[in-house]
């Protein structure tokens, strides 16, 4: 039995708070039409709900199934299609012509059809029709609304294909708990790369076979405790998670940072560096303990794309160290810039020897680190520095700290890290989703060297999980929507309003997101607990 409940649109506004909140699809899909003042109605006391999938996408399917069974909705998984399912996951080619992340919807009186070329594009229609259902959907609780459907077509396909976050671990850790709930919440965003900056100076968080003390010694304490316990991924912990990940059609690209940012490591191997934080670049060692630190982790972690820091050379003392004296001689290098790229040149060819694409911030770009490389801007207040590796020939991901630090406050005195203030105000949601991504002056070539976008989160100040979703959320929806949305299709009224749903699955979903200030109210509703550091 089908219903089909034809909704009477009595009064223009009534129709209008329909159309916003429950097509509050975020990201915005880049075309969707409403067909007809008419809605699906799935499921109900009577009957179960009915899901066919093509054997391609029965693990979409699952996860469909899943979430609409904790919700209390009654589901039946039709293997043989024998009836007509109210939701069809359905195999098509010709939708993936221009991304392979791309997908179609169509809600009618047939039913739910959602299409893709491949598992991730289906992902994501899934993705998009829980958008479509009641909020409480995301929730632990029995959704208390029909299943209604709004009749409409969609195709859907990303403005980049980089849409990523980064969680530094190092200088707070947060353990595979806390970064499963970050994947999918990601997921329900669209986000694609969960890029994790593993060592840092305060703590060192992947476990090496080769070298315990890594782990032993430079895993201890954090930034606001230096003498607290060990706390890192194990080998075990970072299968899970890549596993969980690759579910959620999201690849971790894990960060080893090198030359500089190195204390946890310097603690635990003393003998591989110069005496503070940074590697010491002359010893032919380090360049062994590179190697088998590297080698390990490309082992562990299936990512295309290895990250190797490269950021921040400073406060070092490598210009007194006998071996960096020698080697630079050896060389003919003047300057020690020249010693550090023909480390970075070193690195990147050993990852790029191992059949991945080594990536680092933004100064590698100044190094000549072999033109495969993807390059990470953060320097906001340098744009020279993307337009350099832009031109150089480099993939840039953009991911400046003027917009989408979000350790940065999203409103003036808000909490948040204390670093020098943004020449554009705070990374508010408005900021971010505003932003021009792109210069207009690149040309066709330029932008297609700019791969997407990437928020990074750093974590001196923020060491609870409820202040990570502080910072996260609501900014994670804006960064999503400009990672998904062309510029033009942007309208940030409109986002506002979809948002008022998002806070909704927010809530269902226990996220402890920023409420937005009252009137008259200069700090956001539960900002107060974090202004202290
Ligand atoms: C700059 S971005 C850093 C990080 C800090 C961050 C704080 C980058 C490559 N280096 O080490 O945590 O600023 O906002």
């Amino acid at each position: 039995m089908k219903e089909c409940c034809f909704s009477i649109v009595l009064f223009v506004l009534p129709g209008l708070v329909m159309a916003s909140e429950s097509l509050s699809v975020l990201p915005y899909p880049a075309d969707i039409r409403v067909e007809e003042a008419a809605n699906y109605l799935v499921g109900g006391e009577e009957r179960a709900l009915s899901i066919h999938a093509a054997a391609r996408f029965s693990s979409v399917a699952d996860m469909l199934a899943t979430r609409l069974q904790n919700s209390g909705i009654r589901v039946t998984l039709d293997a043989d299609n024998r009836h007509s399912p109210d939701i069809a996951l359905v195999l098509d080619k010709a939708v993936g012509a221009n991304s392979s992340e791309s997908y179609r919807l169509s809600v009618n009186k047939e039913g739910i059809r959602l299409t893709a070329a491949t598992p991730t594009g289906i992902f994501y229609a899934m993705q998009t029709l829980l958008q479509l259902m009641p909020a409480e959907i995301y929730g632990q609780a029995a959704v208390s609304e029909p299943l209604e459907i709004p009749f409409l077509e969609i195709e859907d396909a990303p403005r980049f294909e980089w849409r990523g976050l980064m969680v530094d671990l190092s200088r707070h850790f947060f353990p595979k708990e806390v970064l499963k709930k970050v994947i999918e919440r990601m997921a329900m965003h669209k986000l694609n790369r969960l890029h994790l900056h593993l060592t840092d100076d305060p703590g060192w968080r992947l476990e090496i076979d080769r070298y315990p003390e890594l782990t032993r010694t430079g895993a201890l304490g954090d930034r606001s405790n230096p003498d607290g316990p060990a706390q890192y991924l194990s080998k075990n912990d970072i299968r899970e998670l890549v596993d969980y990940a690759a579910q959620h059609h999201i690849e971790i690209v894990p960060e080893i940072d090198m030359p500089g940012h190195g204390g946890a490591a310097a603690r635990s191997y003393p003998e591989y560096f110069d005496g503070h934080i940074t590697y010491n670049i002359g010893k032919q060692q380090t360049y062994e303990f590179v190697e088998q630190v590297l080698g390990e982790v490309i082992e562990l972690f299936p990512s295309r794309y290895i990250h190797f820091g490269g950021d921040e050379l400073r406060n070092h003392n490598l210009e007194s160290l006998p071996e960096v004296r020698k080697l630079m001689k050896e060389k003919g290098f003047e300057h020690i810039e020249e010693l550090e790229g023909y480390f970075d040149r070193f690195v990147a060819d050993f990852i790029a020897g191992k059949g991945r694409t080594p990536m680092g911030w933004d100064e590698v770009a100044g190094y000549d680190i072999g033109n495969n490389a993807v390059v990470q801007w953060w320097r906001g207040r340098h744009p020279e520095a993307r337009d350099y590796a832009v031109n150089k020939g480099y993939r840039v991901v953009i991911s400046p700290a003027d917009h989408v630090y979000l350790d940065y406050p999203q409103a003036i005195g808000e909490p948040g890290a204390p670093w020098e203030g943004n020449d554009n105000g705070p990374n508010s949601v408005e900021l971010i989703y505003q932003w021009q991504i792109v210069p207009r002056t690149y040309s066709k070539q330029q932008q297609k060297q700019v791969i997407g976008i990437e928020a990074a989160l750093w974590t001196e100040f923020i060491r609870s999980e409820q202040y990570l979703e502080y910072m996260l959320f609501p900014r994670l929806a804006a960064v999503a929507e400009v990672a998904w949305v062309p510029g033009q299709g942007r309208n940030y009224e409109a986002f506002r309003q979809r948002l008022e749903k998002q806070y909704r699955r927010y809530r269902a979903m226990g996220i402890n997101y920023r409420i937005p200030p009252a009137s008259g109210d200069s700090l956001a509703g539960n900002a107060a607990q974090y202004l202290t550091h």
